[in-house]
């Protein structure tokens, strides 16, 4: 009996088998990037989570001498509408004002830059992490449900000092806060 099978059997099977988990792996990589998809999409129309609709732009050279974060215009303002803006600056090691003062139960809008490096900007136990980058304006609405305070590490690392630039985030009650805004242009909680 001689046997009749071809030589090129085994092979096409183990080429066969190939093609079946590769297509089965790219069926799995579409479907990650369908996924990914699918939740961007949903994050930018149900959660209205976008970049940032413009680049604003601020010299760190002249920061200080004019414009948005002049020293004097530095911290919380109430705004006509009941809304709060904080601005403030990062530096090699520091952020100014050290110690941001923000009523409960508001719309918060944080504005900030880099007067040096790229440095980080978040606040412990909520979801808020921006970059601040020189030459750029970063920009974030938030919201404290109630009062207390949190901490504000810098979590770019930014030179030998980055381990020791922290602020903190003194929340407090909405109404004390209006009491405070009453006699005084911009807040802070630096003593
Ligand atoms: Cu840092």
């Amino acid at each position: 009996m001689t046997d009749t099978t071809p030589l090129s059997s085994p092979s096409d099977d183990g080429t066969e088998r190939v093609e079946r988990v590769e297509h089965r792996w790219a069926t799995v990589a579409v479907a990650i990037l369908v996924l990914f998809v699918a939740l961007a999409t949903f994050a930018a129309l149900h959660l209205a989570a976008m970049p940032q609709s413009r680049v604003e732009t601020a010299d760190p050279i002249t920061l200080h001498l004019d414009g948005e974060f002049i020293d004097s215009n530095l911290g919380s303002a109430l705004e006509p509408d009941g809304s709060v803006t904080v601005r403030f600056i990062g530096q090699e090691y520091s952020f100014t004002p050290s110690c941001m003062l923000v009523p409960s139960d508001t719309r918060i809008t944080f504005r900030a830059t880099s007067a040096d490096v790229v440095h980080g900007f978040l606040i412990t136990g909520t979801n808020i992490n921006l970059m601040l980058v020189p030459g750029y304006i970063s920009s974030l609405n938030a919201r404290f449900e109630t009062p207390g305070e949190r901490l504000m590490p810098c979590h770019e690392f930014c030179g030998v000092g980055h381990e020791g630039m922290w602020g903190r985030v003194k929340v407090v009650d909405r109404a004390a806060f209006a009491r405070m805004a009453a006699d005084r242009r911009r807040l802070s909680c630096v003593e």
